[in-house]
């Protein structure tokens, strides 16, 4: 840290240009603008580049640094990417650019670092640092620490520090590390500092998806499902360098603008995702075989390479299985895989590594391109080293529930205490309950054909009676309901979850469905 504390002070002095180099996810957008502010805030002169994922592809490309060489700088930090580029590391110190690298990234295996004047990363073996877990966002606030507190250590702990927090914890819940430890403390500290006035890009983002945070208490799901990706299409969809611009902005005008342009790259996301996800199903239910296998490979025809990660993610919880999506384009093979708990991903495509031009990931999530006329063999070693590692047997959705609660257990004051969980994400997920037999107050109604709504009451104590229901949603659960033949009257079994619904007029506690059964005799 101190070696690159001093490097930067003294770019910083000498005004010297500084190349930020990002990654055009939350986490790598959001990793910029936090140090991009920190370091004009010192007086430095700040250049950035994100590259344009389907241009441009993952991670430092030499190019980039030679031109940035070319244009005076002499000083590269790269945020949430790095730990892999040795290549580019090597051009680097061949034109005499100082780099710095601040990643989150795990090292390669044999622990080999690529060459820089300093690293931060906690994943080093040598790195003492406590909190492994942290993002990349995380880390580049950890630079910007000390290289404020240098220079005013009571304002940076009092102001500015908390400030900063805001873009770690959007970083921090959308790029899904454990929210515990020291990220529990940057999302929860970060999720209040969200609630205060904010820049007129932050403001203009809430606007676009229809949040107010002065009005409600910010969530991890607000975080993760809503404003995560519309920051998340400008890099799956164009260029994610816009965000940048969108969250540095001071002008309002310029900032709604930028935010109407993310709503729209994100509806378009939605869209082109729905589409392909069609395909994918309708590939798995027309051919068994595939279907059956213990990892699923399916591959087409020029699907939008920034959502193929998605779509995998999204056969993986239809499925149970590890799953690989396949977008093909000009022979060129690009594929994006996530896995299950027990199956490590990436050990599994190295096993395939002469296959591939380029690939990388880590145990949930990988990524590769390839020749397409490799996909055949690619399929075949892969199914087999699933079969191995997994076994035969088909694998079952398990439902993890935390506790039995009958609705009528259902009070403002637990809901008050669970709301002192949040923030909720991964490694602190949300608590799902049980209800059993509870019962159907009125009939079951749908909503746009496909979503339940029940009316449930449920007596827990016959010697207390209760009259009070509690409303129950199910989403896409319409045809599950129907199945199973509801009527006014009839006794379910509930999963759910517990949610606080702030429409002003359906306003108030609900249950949210998340499985649904007939209760055993
Ligand atoms: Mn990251």
């Amino acid at each position: 840290m101190a070696a690159a504390v001093d490097r930067v002070e003294l770019a910083i002095t000498a005004r010297e240009p500084i190349l930020l180099y990002g990654d055009y996810d939350v986490d790598g957008t959001t990793a910029v603008v936090l140090l991009k502010t920190a370091i004009e805030m010192l007086g430095g002169i700040v250049r950035f580049h994100v590259p344009h994922r389907l241009n441009e592809g993952y991670g430092l490309q030499s190019t980039v640094l030679e031109s940035a060489y070319a244009d005076g700088v002499r000083l590269v930090i790269t945020v949430d990417t790095g730990m892999r580029a040795f290549a580019e590391a090597d051009t680097a110190q061949r034109l005499g650019l100082d780099l710095i690298i601040t990643d989150h990234h795990l090292l390669k295996a044999d622990d080999s670092v690529p060459h820089a004047l300093a690293i931060l990363n906690p994943n080093q073996p040598c790195c003492g640092y406590p909190e492994k877990f942290l993002c990349g966002a995380a880390i580049a606030l950890k630079l910007a620490q000390a290289l404020l507190s240098r220079r005013d250590p009571v304002r940076t702990r009092e102001k500015t520090l908390p400030s900063f927090l805001k873009m770690a914890a959007i970083a921090t819940i959308a790029d899904a590390v454990p929210l515990r430890g020291e990220n529990r403390v940057i999302a929860a500290l970060g999720l209040r500092e969200l609630r205060k006035p904010v820049g007129p890009g932050l403001r203009a983002l809430f606007t676009a998806a229809a949040l107010d945070p002065a009005a409600k208490q910010l969530t991890g799901f607000d975080i993760a499902f809503r404003l995560a990706p519309r920051i998340n299409a400008a890099g799956r969809m164009d260029v994610a360098s816009e965000v940048i611009e969108l969250f540095c902005t001071r002008d309002s005008a310029r900032a709604l603008e930028l935010a109407t342009k993310l709503e729209l790259l994100n509806r378009q996301r939605r869209d082109t995702e729905a589409s392909a996800l069609t395909a994918i199903h309708a590939r798995l239910a027309a051919d068994q075989q595939l279907a059956d296998a213990r990892i699923l490979i399916v591959d087409g025809d020029g699907w939008h390479r920034g959502v193929i990660g998605i779509l995998a993610s999204r056969v993986v919880e239809r499925t149970a299985k590890p799953a690989i999506v396949v977008s093909i384009e000009d022979g060129v093979a690009h594929g994006s895989g996530r896995s299950v708990d027990g199956f490590q991903l990436l050990e599994a495509i190295e096993t395939c590594s002469d296959l591939f031009t380029r690939f990388g990931g880590h145990a949930f999530a990988v990524g590769f391109a390839m020749p397409a006329a490799g996909l055949p063999e690619l399929k075949r070693r892969l199914c087999l080293h699933a079969l191995e590692r997994l076994g035969s047997t088909q694998p079952e959705h398990l439902l993890r529930i935390h506790a039995e609660l009958p609705l009528d257990r259902i009070t403002p004051v637990l809901v008050g205490w669970l709301r002192k969980l949040e923030p909720l994400g991964h490694g602190n997920p949300e608590p799902i309950f049980l209800a059993r037999r509870a019962r159907l107050v009125s009939a079951p109604r749908t909503m746009k054909e496909r979503h339940l709504r029940l009316e449930l009451a449920q007596n827990s104590d016959p010697a207390i009676p209760s009259s009070a229901s509690i409303r129950a949603i199910g989403w896409d659960q319409a045809v599950r309901a129907a199945t199973l033949g509801l009527t006014q009257g009839s006794l379910i079994d509930i999963a759910y979850r517990i949610r606080e619904n702030d429409h002003p007029q359906y306003g108030g506690i609900e249950a949210e469905i998340v499985s649904l059964r007939l209760p055993e005799p």
